[in-house]
């Protein structure tokens, strides 16, 4: 293999010309590409040295020597733009197939969140008043003594308010009274609709609560209620027994049979609870651990209206009248899907809530 210098000159320069370019063919990336240009092009390049010997020569052979050299130079640095955009082409399509979308591959399905159990069995209730006329309010979570207490026939001092562990807010109004807390029940919400309307009215009152109270397997010092309210003339406590009735059988199952007793809240009277025949042992008992061998489950409370609290927001309780009941939907939720603790409504355990 002849070196170009021991050629003479011009032949050295397009020798090393095709040495250059010919090299330059085999470049496929940028890195070696650049070593080319620095040994070829370079501020010590061969070209470059080459080109700089001239200085030696005289007028005439630099002239023509020059001529050539820049020619080669010229010839080189032609074919180094053009394999670089060779390069980056070639990069690009790379890139491009790399992360081009095979559109026939399966695309990643996103994982779509979904209700909240407790927010499904809270609308799927409030549904099924809907569908006899009820009308879905929702009411302040932080609450007044007032309305929490003292317009449901539970006034100061009241031992009533013992079945209730309150949260109360830290504000002292002017008489240096506590008059806020978190409410205990939705049960205000109710009070501040007759407050501000007059009947008929058919409402259902969703909505988080609190009572500080020892967390255990039934009980969480925040859950959900949905209570409901109906005041008109000429209601009866028939016409609760019928409600609560076709919302059980719409909750429960169209063959549900319900049984209503005695039972005490400040707000009716007479006060109820109503369950429902087991659906596990179809209200059989013989053991069944769902309803503790009673045959019968306990889902919720109800009652007609209190006349005192009934004339408490100023209606005539000799020509008003109105059935009121409440319910836990995470207590119901349990029930009907078997979940054996309530805590895990609230523990953010997707392995729980994906069930839903
Ligand atoms: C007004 C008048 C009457 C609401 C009622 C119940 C019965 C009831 C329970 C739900 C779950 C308590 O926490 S719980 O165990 N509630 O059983 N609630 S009657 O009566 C009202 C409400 C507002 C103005």
């Amino acid at each position: 293999m002849t070196e170009a210098t021991d050629l003479p000159l011009d032949d050295s320069i397009d020798k090393l010309t095709a040495d250059a370019i010919e090299e330059l063919g085999g470049i496929d990336d940028l890195e070696r590409l650049e070593q080319w240009r620095v040994a070829y092009l370079g501020r010590r390049g061969r070209l470059t040295l080459i080109l700089r010997g001239l200085s030696q020569m005289d007028l005439e052979q630099r002239r023509a020597a020059g001529a050539l050299g820049n020619r080669a130079k010229l010839q080189l640095e032609e074919r180094l733009t053009q394999r670089t955009l060779e390069i980056n082409q070639t990069l690009l399509d790379r890139a491009a197939a790399q992360d081009s979308i095979d559109v026939t591959l399966p695309g990643r399905s996103p994982v779509p969140g979904r209700l909240h159990p407790t927010t499904q069995i809270v609308r799927e209730i409030c549904d099924a008043f809907v569908g006899m006329g009820f009308s879905v309010v929702e009411g302040p979570e932080v609450e007044w003594d007032r309305y929490n207490f003292e317009m449901l026939n539970i006034p100061q001092g009241h031992p009533a308010r013992d079945m209730w562990n309150t949260l109360w807010v830290d504000y002292r109004n002017q008489a240096g009274q506590q008059p806020m807390l978190m409410r205990t029940h939705t049960s205000p919400m109710q009070a501040r609709v007759m407050e501000s309307m007059q009947p008929p009215i058919r409402v259902v009152v969703p909505g988080k609560c609190y009572r500080y109270e020892a967390t255990d397997p039934t009980h969480e010092w925040h859950f959900y209620q949905v209570e409901g309210l109906a005041v008109d003339e000429g209601i009866t406590f028939a016409n609760l027994k019928g409600t609560l009735y076709e919302f059980a059988r719409r909750l429960f199952g169209e063959e549900r049979r319900v049984r209503f007793r005695c039972d005490y809240f400040p707000f009716v009277e007479p006060g109820v609870d109503m369950s429902i025949d087991c659906f596990a042992c179809q209200g059989e008992g013989n053991g069944c651990r769902v309803c503790r061998d009673s045959g019968w489950i306990e889902i919720m409370g109800a009652g007609m209206v209190h006349p005192r609290v009934l004339a408490g927001v100023g209606y005539d309780p000799e020509k008003y009248t109105g059935f009121a009941f409440g319910m836990g939907p995470e207590r119901i939720a349990m029930l009907k899907y078997g979940i054996e603790d309530i805590r895990l409504f609230y523990a953010n355990d997707l392995r729980f809530l994906r069930q839903f």
